[in-house]
This record gives C-alpha cells, sequence and structure tokens, in this order.
C-alpha cells in the first residue's frame, strides 16, 4: 500500500482505507490498481468499437496501423469518442431534468400530491423568462405550461432549445448561430451525436468537434432546466450552515445516506423523516439521521442542511464505517461496488429508480404519484438494518467541519443587495475592477482515483485565493471543501488575500453574518453549475461585455465522468478558460488536442488547459485571469 495521502487527502477516508486492508475489503483504488498499466489506446483516445469490424487501434508511435478497417483516422476517432462522451453526459443531466419536468407536470395535474411548487415566484419568473404570461392563471397552470415547455424542448423543433436561449448572452447566443451549434431539441442534439459518430458517417474531426458542441449546449440547457425545476418543487437554497465529513454519522441514530442526483426522492425522504423519528426511537435508536453523499446529498444539503459525508471516489467508505443502516440510491455516479462492500455489513443498498438497478441491491420502485409511500419504505427499511447492526463493527472516524452552503445566485445577489440595493451587483463589479478581486474561479467536477482524493481542489483553491480570486464552487469539489473546512469564514480569515478578504468581510457584514462570507461559495450539485454561469451572464450584461472577456475561469481537477466533459465543453464555449486535472482521452490526435487547447479561442474566447500539477494549474489560471483583465484594461 502506497502512503494514506496518496489515495486521499480526506483524513476519514484515510482512517477507513486502513480499516478496509484490516478487514480484507477491496476499493476503488484495489481496483484502480489492479487495471494497471490500462490500456495506452484507450488512454489516448485512439481505440474504436463503433462497428464489429473493429476494434481498430492507431499506432501512436507512427510505425503500426494508421487508419481503421474503414479509413477512420485517429483525429476521426478521437473526436468520435470525445463527442459521444458529450452525449453521455447531456444525456445524464437532461435526463434528470426530464425527470423533474414529468414530476412538474405530474403535480399540476394532480396526479403527484406530495409534491408542492414551494418557490412560486421564481415559478413566475421563469415562466416570464420563457414568455409564457402569467396575468390571471393560477400556480397549476403556470406549472402545467412550463413543464410543457420544458418537455417540449427535449425533441426536434423549427426554434432554438428554450432553455439554452434564454439563459445565455445576446453575445454567446450570436456565436452560436454563426457556428451553427444551435440544438433544437435536447434529446435531438444527443441522438445527432450518436448518428453522425456511427459507422460511416461524419470523418470530419473539426466537424465532429461542433456536433459535440452543439450537444454541449444541449447539455447546459439541461443542466439549467434541471435546477431551475428543483427549485420551483422544493425551494431556491438560501444561506445554512452544517456539518461535513464521516463524523456526521451518529453511533445510536438510524443512519441513512442519499446518493446519487435528483432530489425529486431525497427531499422527499428529507421530509417523511422527520415524521418517523418515534419509529426510529421504538426500535432502540435515538433517531433517524440522514446524510448525503455526491450530489444528490448536495441537493439535500443546500435546502436542509444535510450532512455531506463523503464524495464520488470514496463512496464505499460510507459502509465501512459500519454504521451506516441504508443507503439510498438514485442514479448517477453510483458504483456497483457498493453492494458487495454492503455485503460485509448490515447496510441495506436500496435502489429505486427502473434504470438504475445493482444486482445485489434491493429495488424499492420509486413512483412519483406514492412518493411518501416510497420513502417511508425505504426509511423502514433502514429503521429494521439499525436493528441488526453489530456494534463490534461500528468505527465512525471523527472527522466534521463546519460548512456553510446554501448560495444560490439569488442567494448571493441578495447578500450583494445588502451592500447596495439598487444595484446589486455594484459591489462585486466595482472590487474587481479596483482589483481587490483579481477575477472568479468556478471549481467543478468529481474526485478521481487517478487524483490523491482532494489533492487539486485545496492546492489550487489556497493558491487563488492568495491572489484575491473568488470562488465558487459545486458538485463533489465544493464537498472536497466542505470536508476540508474551506466553506468557512474561518477559512476566509487564514487563505484569502487582504483585497478579497476585505471584500467577504464586507458583504458578510451587510448580509448579518458576525464575520466574512466563507471563502467558497457552494452553489450546490454539478447541474447547478448554472448558477455560475447566471452570475457570469449577470455580470457580463451589466458591464456591456461577453463573457468571454470576463476574468472568469473554471477548474475542475478531478473530473471523471462523461458530465464533466460536457461541462466542461459548454464552459469552453461560453468563453471560459477551463481546467483540467485529469487529461482526457484526446492526445492520440495532436489536431483535436490543439483544437481545444489553443484554436478553439479564437472561436468561442474559452479553452481547455490540461495540466496535471495543481501548483502549476494554479499559476496558468492566474495567467489566464490577469490577460482577461489587460483586456478589459483593469
Ligand atoms: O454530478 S462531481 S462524481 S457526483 S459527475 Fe458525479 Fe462528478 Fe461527483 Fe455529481 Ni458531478
Ligand atoms: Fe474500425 Fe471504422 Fe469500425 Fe471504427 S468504425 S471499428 S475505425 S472499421
Amino acid at each position: 500500500m502506497k502512503a494514506l495521502e496518496e489515495y486521499s487527502w480526506c483524513p476519514a477516508v484515510q482512517e477507513m482505507l486502513r480499516q478496509a486492508e484490516k478487514l480484507d475489503i477491496e476499493t476503488a483504488w484495489c481496483r484502480y490498481e489492479a487495471q494497471l498499466p490500462q490500456c495506452g489506446f484507450g488512454e489516448l483516445g485512439t481505440c474504436c468499437r463503433n462497428c464489429m469490424q473493429g476494434p481498430c487501434r492507431i499506432d501512436p508511435f507512427g510505425e503500426g496501423p494508421q487508419k481503421g478497417v474503414c479509413g477512420a483516422t485517429a483525429d476521426t476517432i478521437v473526436a468520435r469518442n470525445l463527442a459521444r462522451a458529450i452525449a453521455g453526459g447531456a444525456a445524464a443531466h437532461s435526463g434528470h431534468a426530464k425527470h423533474l419536468a414529468h414530476v412538474l407536470l405530474l403535480w399540476a395535474e394532480g396526479k403527484a400530491p406530495d409534491y408542492t411548487v414551494k418557490d412560486e415566484a421564481k415559478l413566475k419568473a421563469i415562466a416570464s423568462r420563457l414568455g409564457i404570461p402569467t396575468e390571471g392563471k393560477d400556480i397549476p397552470e403556470i406549472a402545467k405550461e412550463v413543464a410543457e415547455k420544458a418537455l417540449e424542448d427535449f425533441s426536434e423543433k423549427e426554434t432554438p432549445v428554450a432553455w439554452l436561449v434564454t439563459n445565455v448572452t445576446k453575445g454567446r447566443a450570436e456565436k452560436a448561430v454563426q457556428y451553427g451549434v444551435v440544438p433544437t431539441g435536447i434529446d435531438s442534439a444527443i441522438s445527432e451525436v450518436m448518428h453522425r459518430t456511427s459507422y460511416g458517417v461524419d470523418a470530419d474531426p473539426i466537424n465532429i468537434l461542433m456536433g459535440g458542441v452543439k450537444c454541449a449546449l444541449a447539455d447546459f440547457a439541461g443542466c439549467h432546466m434541471a435546477t431551475d425545476l428543483a427549485d420551483v418543487l422544493f425551494g431556491t437554497p438560501k444561506p445554512l450552515v452544517t456539518i461535513a465529513n464521516m463524523g456526521a454519522l451518529k453511533p445510536d441514530a438510524v443512519n441513512i445516506a442519499l446518493h446519487g442526483h435528483n432530489p425529486v426522492l431525497s427531499d422527499i425522504i428529507v421530509q417523511v423523516a422527520k415524521e418517523m423519528e418515534e419509529e426510529a426511537k421504538a426500535a432502540g435508536a435515538s433517531g433517524i439521521n440522514l446524510v448525503g453523499i455526491c450530489c444528490t446529498g448536495n441537493e439535500v444539503l443546500m435546502r436542509h442542511g444535510i450532512p455531506p459525508i463523503t464524495h464520488s471516489v470514496s463512496q464505499e467508505m460510507v459502509i465501512l464505517t459500519g454504521a451506516l443502516d441504508a443507503m439510498v440510491v438514485d442514479y448517477q455516479c453510483i458504483m456497483p461496488s457498493l453492494a458487495t462492500v454492503a455485503e460485509c455489513f448490515h447496510t441495506k443498498l436500496i435502489t429505486t429508480i427502473p434504470i438504475a438497478k445493482i444486482p445485489g441491491a434491493t429495488h424499492i420502485e420509486f413512483r412519483e404519484e406514492a412518493a411518501r409511500e416510497a420513502a417511508r419504505q425505504i426509511i423502514r427499511m433502514g429503521i429494521e438494518a439499525f436493528k441488526k447492526r453489530d456494534p463490534a463493527k461500528v468505527r465512525i472516524p471523527n472527522y466534521t467541519h463546519k460548512a456553510f452552503a446554501g448560495f444560490s445566485t439569488e442567494a448571493i445577489v441578495w447578500a450583494l443587495s445588502q451592500v447596495n440595493k439598487e444595484d446589486p451587483l455594484k459591489p462585486l463589479i466595482d472590487n474587481i475592477v479596483a482589483g481587490n478581486i483579481l477575477g472568479v474561479c468556478l471549481f467543478a467536477g468529481c474526485n478521481n482515483v487517478k487524483v490523491p482524493q482532494d489533492s487539486g481542489f485545496l492546492t489550487i483553491a489556497k493558491e487563488l485565493a492568495r491572489n484575491n480570486v473568488l470562488l465558487l464552487a459545486t458538485g463533489c469539489g465544493a464537498g472536497a471543501f466542505a470536508r476540508h473546512g474551506l466553506l468557512t469564514p474561518e477559512a476566509t480569515e487564514e487563505y484569502a488575500g487582504e483585497g478579497l478578504k476585505a471584500v467577504l468581510t464586507a458583504v458578510g457584514k451587510a448580509a448579518g453574518l458576525e464575520g466574512p462570507l466563507p471563502l467558497v461559495l457552494h452553489m450546490g450539485s454539478c447541474v447547478d453549475n448554472s448558477r455560475a454561469a447566471d452570475v457570469a451572464v449577470a455580470v457580463a450584461n451589466r458591464l456591456g461585455v461577453d463573457i468571454d472577456k470576463l476574468p472568469v475561469v473554471a477548474s475542475a481537477p478531478e473530473a471523471t465522468t462523461e458530465k464533466a466533459i460536457a461541462i466542461g465543453t459548454w464552459a469552453v464555449t461560453a468563453g471560459l478558460p477551463t481546467h483540467v486535472g485529469v487529461v482526457p482521452p484526446v492526445l492520440g490526435s495532436p489536431l483535436i488536442a490543439k483544437v481545444l487547447t489553443q484554436d478553439v479561442k479564437d472561436l468561442f474566447g474559452g479553452y481547455f488547459i490540461v495540466e496535471t500539477d495543481p501548483k502549476k494549474a494554479a499559476e496558468k489560471l492566474l495567467d489566464a485571469i490577469r490577460e482577461r483583465r489587460k483586456g478589459l484594461g483593469i
């Protein structure tokens, strides 16, 4: 075994890794080591399996084959694989959005009584943005029209995807038209990528990449729709404080982890758990303790302060504590191995969605029409499992950090409005112009077994903060900051440069906090990257310049999933210099690698920065911010 910090910088995960070794339980890190060396063709992106004449592989040294059986070159194969990854990510994000749209429609038709519209003002704001008149209509009527408009956005039609064009700057919309990458349906953009990359269709690598860009813009629309509809149904997040990391598990309570992505079930479980406390007590527990993993964890953290306890690559570790009674999953980023680890303990792994079953797990089908009933059944299963918990196997790593979250765009604008009521964005803009804030960085994306967990996020964030960069975060990246105490005012005191500290303190005090705002503002789950985009769009519109001129960058230092590739691509298309700390499988085509890191800048202003060394990555991000400032003459 390597030194523990080479696996994870999270002390709770390190403790559980020792436990895994002691109990001889296999983890993602063991399986990664068993995979080494990983296939070089796969790493370079030059393996094609798109037809049964393959698999075809391109020799990177120029000695073996340079073309697949059909004649496809490395450039074509790499571009096709990348576009398909974007389509995979877009399918996941927009599947999540579509699910919420169906729930909203069911509710509006009176068929899903367990839901409600929590944020009527946001529903009306979305309707008016989409051009839906609201005068004289009641909430179910408006909800129905918004849900139908959302569902319309999925299929091919004659008009652009509404959730895209109503949420970007005029300049970005024009660029998309100029390059012919405006999707007219989210599902149809995904399907088009699958078509054009199938056997014998598109062979022009740049044309394929532009198809990928179009699909990434559809992904943006899906992310934005998911954020919007979740806020409508479950409430727009407001700042709150909780604790993070595995120490939030309680030795005497029924511990239930919510894992996956969509609040459609997890939010209901949070509501129902409160009503089932007595049942838990009757089973000898002190109560029900809900905790979150990955992005469904972020959803219930943002709206209810449910403690996020671990993220992504370390999800198996929660079961190893021996104190988890049930893990409820919906979809995305859920390792099938959880079932195997759960077998060694009393923990019930419960799948809930027809398209996401895991061998060895218990499946409780979740129907929106009877959501509370499913939630009750699930919680009851957790209570039953609690009775079988073996105290000898319990080992809860005693690590927690205070964590602030709930920074929706609305919450950030509200906090700024406490400084300037008439023009809330002015304090932010003035401080950027004056140099108190050098720029803004959005941290997003996953943990990855190839990177010591959290190391990329922590190293880059501290360096940027020292240089007065305002930090936003979503997804498992935000989780990393939560577990390490960076979502706190104390971290602002410790790590922020003087200018940034002064601004965060002024806004924090105006907003009624005793001290500064936290060093990193947690904006939510991965679909909630749309919230950060909204901030950038608002600033750009207020300044009258497009996003590709702003000193705003993005970083996914530990990216893993196809969803991260899709988001990274729309961030670049939105005009942001976007860092990735894991080398994506594109190096087999020097042409594609150059387009993504250089040439795309001439088209959209944004570009990828691929850098695996976090210290160098921080430097490159700072350089990108300084270049933007220079461009603005500030
Ligand atoms: O959607 S950051 S590992 S949990 S993909 Fe998955 Fe990556 Fe986490 Fe959230 Ni996002
Ligand atoms: Fe080989 Fe072409 Fe088939 Fe791909 S599509 S597997 S390169 S023959």
